[in-house]
């Protein structure tokens, strides 16, 4: 198995924290964002979205994380512990997965990713979608005491949300008004600590690149809007 990963991208993260859970062996290969090599046609056949992660499993070529987390949750998962079988638990961890990639993540990239890297501010109303993403979460793990994203138990899910929740530390906005959201990201950091080793080695670079903004000018883009440093 090969997961294609950026050392500070939370979809990717979130990819190999289900692999480590599962205790799988595979090889990591690290794209490097800043120098494009997503952009390349030889990428793009792995991947016609340019983006990071992509995975593959024999001839399975995957891109989009919700889509290998709950492929490896399927597959390796056997005995339903990270990815549970009963269908109403399972439509649980498919919603929050869903609610990631929809509103929380979407909202945390807007507004904490995107202006470090590209030409983009943080405002208002970034700052208003991204509060409401968090009442919504926090509304969820209320119903779970803060223990996971899903219930009383670890699952698939929490990986995502560990890793977008990763972003707001690194650039030391603080969780103080959502309880439930600090008591389930502290939780985790707790209970799975080699779990979270790797979400914090991505929260290192992007506190990093929070001081010193990347100048991705030489990427050419073809959407973000790059700026000269
Ligand atoms: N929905 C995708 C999003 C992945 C994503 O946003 N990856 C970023 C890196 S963290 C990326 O590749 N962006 C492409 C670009 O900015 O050119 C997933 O969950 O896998």
């Amino acid at each position: 198995m090969k997961l294609y990963s950026v050392s500070d991208g939370p979809p990717s993260l979130a990819c190999q924290q289900a692999l480590k859970a599962l205790n799988l062996d595979y090889q990591l290969i690290n794209v490097d964002y800043g120098k494009g090599q997503h952009m390349t046609d030889e990428y793009a056949q792995l991947n016609p979205q340019k983006e990071i992660p992509t995975f593959i499993d024999d001839d399975l070529v995957i891109g989009e994380s919700n889509a290998i987390l709950q492929y490896l949750g399927d597959k390796y998962d056997v005995n339903g512990i990270l990815y549970p079988k009963d269908p109403k638990t399972r439509a649980i961890v498919n919603h929050r997965l869903c609610f990631n990639l929809a509103m929380y993540y979407r909202n945390i990239s807007e507004y904490v990713m995107a202006p470090i890297f590209f030409d983009y501010k943080r405002t208002p109303l970034g700052l208003k979608k991204l509060k409401i993403s968090l009442d919504v979460f926090e509304t969820y793990l209320k119903k779970s005491n803060g223990k996971y994203a899903a219930g009383d138990k670890l699952t698939i899910a929490d990986f995502p949300l560990n890793t977008a929740t990763m972003c707001l530390e690194a650039i030391k906005f603080s969780l103080s008004e959502w309880p439930h959201i600090e008591k389930w990201y502290n939780n985790f950091k707790i209970n799975h600590p080699d779990l979270w080793n790797i979400a914090a080695q991505g929260m290192k670079e992007i506190t990093y690149f929070e001081a010193n903004p990347p100048d991705l000018s030489h990427m050419d883009h073809p959407i973000h809007p790059t700026r000269k440093i």
